[in-house]
């Protein structure tokens, strides 16, 4: 069974995808994202997932989004922001390369803003992080190998910063 060199973990916003891709890029191996999967295979925005089922059956896709790319996936691996709810995801982390990208909340405010395409985000951002945070920066940090912050960082440095922290620098 293969799984993946890398796999990120944050909350949404905190650039996953850009230095997932930059993580790839470096390391000349793929990269993937579960949101992204999500979307392919059911034909919809996450979004729209949300508003027409709700957010357990978003779940229930994404736990099994993220079983499917554990298993088939070499390279970094993004998964969505909240995929570290499920307890069985976190069980199936256990001894990867996982890595935390880390950003407080104002940076969060700052970066995600009132995006349309963040359903969790629609209605008071500021006091949402926060809540947010909260609840899942535990859950980030018993996952995760490595925690990178991401705070005034560009995503190069925090590319380097992830490298360093899984002591990949030289492959
Ligand atoms: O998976 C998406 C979705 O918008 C839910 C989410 C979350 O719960 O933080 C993060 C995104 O990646």
């Amino acid at each position: 069974m293969s799984s993946p060199v890398i796999v990120l973990v944050g909350p949404m916003g905190v650039g996953k995808s850009t230095v997932g891709r930059l993580l790839a890029e470096r390391l000349g191996v793929a990269y993937r994202d579960t949101d992204d999967d999500i979307v392919t295979a059911e034909g919809r925005t996450v979004a729209d997932i949300f508003v027409d089922e709700g957010e357990p059956a978003f779940r229930a896709i994404e736990k099994r989004a993220v079983r499917t790319a554990l298993t088939e996936h070499e390279g970094v691996l993004a998964l969505g922001g909240g995929a570290i709810l499920d307890a069985d995801t976190r069980a199936l982390l256990a001894g990867l390369p996982v890595v935390y990208l880390s950003m407080d909340v104002e940076e969060a405010v700052r970066r995600t803003g009132l995006g349309a395409a963040r359903p969790l985000l629609a209605v008071n951002p500021r006091k949402q992080w926060r809540e947010l945070m909260e609840a899942r920066r535990h859950l980030y940090e018993e996952a995760a190998t490595a925690v990178v912050p991401t705070d005034g960082r560009t995503p190069e440095e925090v590319t380097e910063a992830a490298l360093n922290a899984l002591e990949l620098k030289d492959v």
